[in-house]
């Protein structure tokens, strides 16, 4: 049987948990059992019950203590203790049966995007694996927010090269004309250039032009999907993009 392993990613306070929950009841209504994974060692409540949770192995707060670490230093020796800790995870996600795993990471995508740790855990969870990377909206109503936000995903894209699902995040937050600005500029190049033009004249009119084509060579202009976990909608086309890749479309079956 496939399972996909859908890791929700993106930077602090982003929805991701909020997203997870989300996620998690519409497969519930959808009848498609699926689990929930908390990755997030330092979480202090979360919006679902984690069918299988991190904090089992590690705390935040137990790291800091036992370390005489800050948060940050302890984000990172946790990142390398989750690692350490991989197999018996594994071995408790895989005693589940289930259609599919979401993954809820921690707040700082950093330790995802740029440490070895969190290529340790992909590769012993298995395949296959999606990312659905979460776009803010509160920095990405910004132009340049966007173009920031679209460098950090492609940074993501080229550290793990697995299929990547973009989301906009939180998109009851937004006015319909505001999200549709978003969503224009998510596929269509020429519109997202001219607003940062805009934004900042054409002081760096080379340097925007090198980042565009760049970003246009990576494949990085595609749809983002507007989901809200607030008001429950967007996650079934979140969903039928996961089939899409995972099946070429046809449907994940209920056990
Ligand atoms: N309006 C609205 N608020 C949301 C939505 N999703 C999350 N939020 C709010 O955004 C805040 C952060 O949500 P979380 O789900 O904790 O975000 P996170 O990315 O898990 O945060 P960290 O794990 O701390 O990085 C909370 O106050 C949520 O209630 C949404 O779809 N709509
Ligand atoms: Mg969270």
């Amino acid at each position: 049987m496939i399972t996909p392993h859908i890791y929700i990613v993106g930077t602090a306070g982003c929805g991701k948990s909020t997203f997870t929950a989300g996620f998690k009841a519409w497969f519930t209504n959808m009848g498609v059992d699926v689990i929930t994974v908390n990755l997030d060692p330092g979480a202090e409540s979360l919006p679902y019950t984690p069918d299988v949770d991190i904090r089992e192995w590690i705390t935040l707060a137990d790291i800091m203590d036992e370390y005489g670490l800050g948060p940050n230093g302890a984000q990172i020796a946790a990142a390398d203790l989750i690692a350490v800790h991989i197999n018996d995870i594994r071995d408790t996600i895989n005693k589940i049966k289930t259609n599919a795993v979401i993954l809820d990471t921690a707040g700082q995508i950093e330790l995802f995007a740029f440490r070895k740790s969190s290529h340790v855990v992909l590769n012993a969870l298995g395949t296959p694996a999606f990312i659905v990377f979460l776009f803010d909206p509160l920095i990405v109503r910004n132009p340049l927010g966007f173009v920031s936000m679209l460098l950090l995903g492609a940074s993501v894209q080229f550290r793990f090269n697995i299929p990547f699902i973009g989301v906009l995040s939180k998109a009851d937050l937004l006015e319909d004309d505001e999200k549709n600005k978003i969503l224009q500029w998510s596929e269509d190049q020429d519109s997202l250039y001219s607003a940062v033009e805009e934004k900042r004249g054409d002081m760096y009119g080379h340097m925007s032009a090198s980042l565009f084509k760049v970003l246009e060579d990576l494949g990085t202009y595609r749809r983002l999907i507007p989901v809200s976990a607030e008001e429950l909608y967007g996650f079934e086309d979140v969903y039928n993009a996961v089939q899409q890749i995972t099946t070429g479309g046809e449907d994940m079956s209920p056990d």
